[in-house]
């Protein structure tokens, strides 16, 4: 029997889990989990990289006996290092302030494919103070690779997300990284490949981008499928074999992220369950009470896509404004779900329409799917089937790959999704 371990930082909570695939299953064990979130510092948002890779090495540890680590987390973050591959600076969260004033620039969209993000790399570099001292940038699950084996590289699929890959030819894009110090970037690994050793254990390259391991989980039986990506983010979209590059594509901020085996995420980010994380932090109060007051709660709608609900901070007092009303909590609850399963309709319709890519189910994975009331609404907003779960998708895809890359499983998507599902408990929403 073959084990290996994933480790999974989302924005608001990490895991290690140990996994297995054997006899056409797929299972994970949660070894460790702990929070995560920002870190004000000075009048900046950091993460906290040292404390998250402490609690990497306690997940390494209590994993046991292993034949390989991947590590995934969410995008478009990095750390840099000095010539002397010493970290400078802890890493900046991509929700400080300091990118607030980025644009989107006429021509970028034809080359890297990627939806306008003011956080996105490209433009928090171009606000970064520590780079002239920089020899290195690591994204995040690299940097933690590193730490590990010592040696850098670049993942691929989370490469995508930093706005300097050429959509079409899958490299660093000369012309997108012509002014960054030369030799900051380094060479791009794909999911699969080799990323060297911690302790004499294999670790091998997986989506490191969150989105794209859950994605490689998404448990469908055909590829007429969306998939909603929900837990701080809702990413909305389909799986293409193709990038779409067209003008209306761009005006409805699509994005055409790299994923695992060639494909392209195409999809858009939606503000998602960061407005009830902020909530919840702003009332010090418990999730699952006021979801069940929610359900007889009267929401408004607003729109979650709003820049101004970005930053951490008072959130019920942004959605008030956002509603033009004073609520309950209950009925603030009630909006901000309301609001995300007409943002995640509008997300699925568009999708379709501008891939031409038609869709009969949607599937939902993440934390979110544990969310029945967010999926019984999705799935009346979008008059389709919603099949809920995994919620631990990402940590699935991780390990999947991982799998694939040891030789405990074969095959394509279509092949390690087959896994998920048979294995795997999901629940089925129809339209009302
Ligand atoms: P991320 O990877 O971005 O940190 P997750 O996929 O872990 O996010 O999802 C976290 C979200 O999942 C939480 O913000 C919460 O809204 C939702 N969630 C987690 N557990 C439950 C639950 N038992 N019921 C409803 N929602 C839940
Ligand atoms: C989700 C995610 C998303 C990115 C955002 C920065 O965790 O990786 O795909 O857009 O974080």
């Amino acid at each position: 029997m073959t084990a290996v371990a994933a480790v999974d930082l989302g924005a608001s909570s990490g895991r290690v889990v140990r996994g297995v695939v054997a006899d056409g299953n797929v299972h994970i064990e949660d070894v460790h989990r702990f929070a995560n979130g920002p870190v004000h510092v000075d009048g900046s948002l950091h993460w906290d990289l040292p404390a998250l890779y402490h609690e990497v090495l306690t997940g390494l540890r209590l994993a046991g006996p292993v034949s390989s680590i991947g590590i995934d987390s969410w995008a478009v973050d990095y750390g840099l290092l000095d010539e002397s591959g010493e970290l400078l600076g802890n890493p900046v969260h991509y929700r400080d302030s300091r990118t607030a004033g980025a644009e989107p620039r006429e021509g970028l969209y034809e080359l890297n494919g990627l939806q306008f993000q003011p956080f996105n790399t490209m433009f928090q570099l171009m606000a970064e103070p520590l780079l002239p001292q920089a020899s290195r940038l690591l994204l995040i699950p690299d940097l933690l690779s590193y730490w590990l084996t010592g040696r850098c590289g670049t993942e691929y699929t989370n490469a995508t997300t930093t706005g300097l890959i050429d959509v079409r030819t899958g490299q660093w894009s000369p012309e997108l990284t012509r002014d960054l110090p030369p030799g900051l970037l380094t060479d791009l690994r794909r999911p699969g490949d080799p990323a060297g050793t911690f302790k004499g254990i294999p670790v091998t390259a997986v989506g490191s981008h969150d989105t794209a391991s859950a994605v490689v989980a998404v448990p469908a039986s055909h590829d007429r499928f969306a998939y909603i990506s929900c837990g701080t983010w809702s990413l909305v979209g389909v799986e293409l074999d193709f990038p779409v590059l067209t003008a209306e594509s761009r005006a409805a901020n699509f994005t055409n992220e790299g994923g695992v085996d060639g494909t392209i995420r195409y999809l858009r980010n939606v503000m998602g369950l960061w407005l009830l994380q902020e909530c919840l932090r702003t009332w010090d109060a418990a999730l699952e009470p006021l979801l069940q007051e929610a359900g007889a709660a009267t929401g408004s709608v607003f729109d979650p896509n709003d820049p101004v609900f970005l930053p951490p901070g008072d959130m019920p007092a942004r959605i008030e404004r956002a509603c033009g009303r004073t609520m309950t909590r209950p009925e603030i609850v009630r909006s901000v779900l309301d609001s995300l399963a007409a943002a995640h309709r509008d997300a699925v319709a568009d999708a379709q329409r501008l891939s031409g890519k038609e869709v009969e189910v949607v599937h939902i994975v993440g934390g979110g799917s544990r969310n029945e009331l967010l999926c019984q609404l999705t799935a009346d907003a979008c008059g389709l089937p919603v099949i809920a779960g995994p919620a631990e998708a990402t940590a699935l895809g991780n390990v999947l790959v991982q799998a694939r890359a040891v030789g405990a499983a074969q095959g394509t998507l279509r092949d390690l999704r087959k896994l998920v599902r048979e294995s795997q408990p999901l629940r089925r929403h129809l339209p009302r």
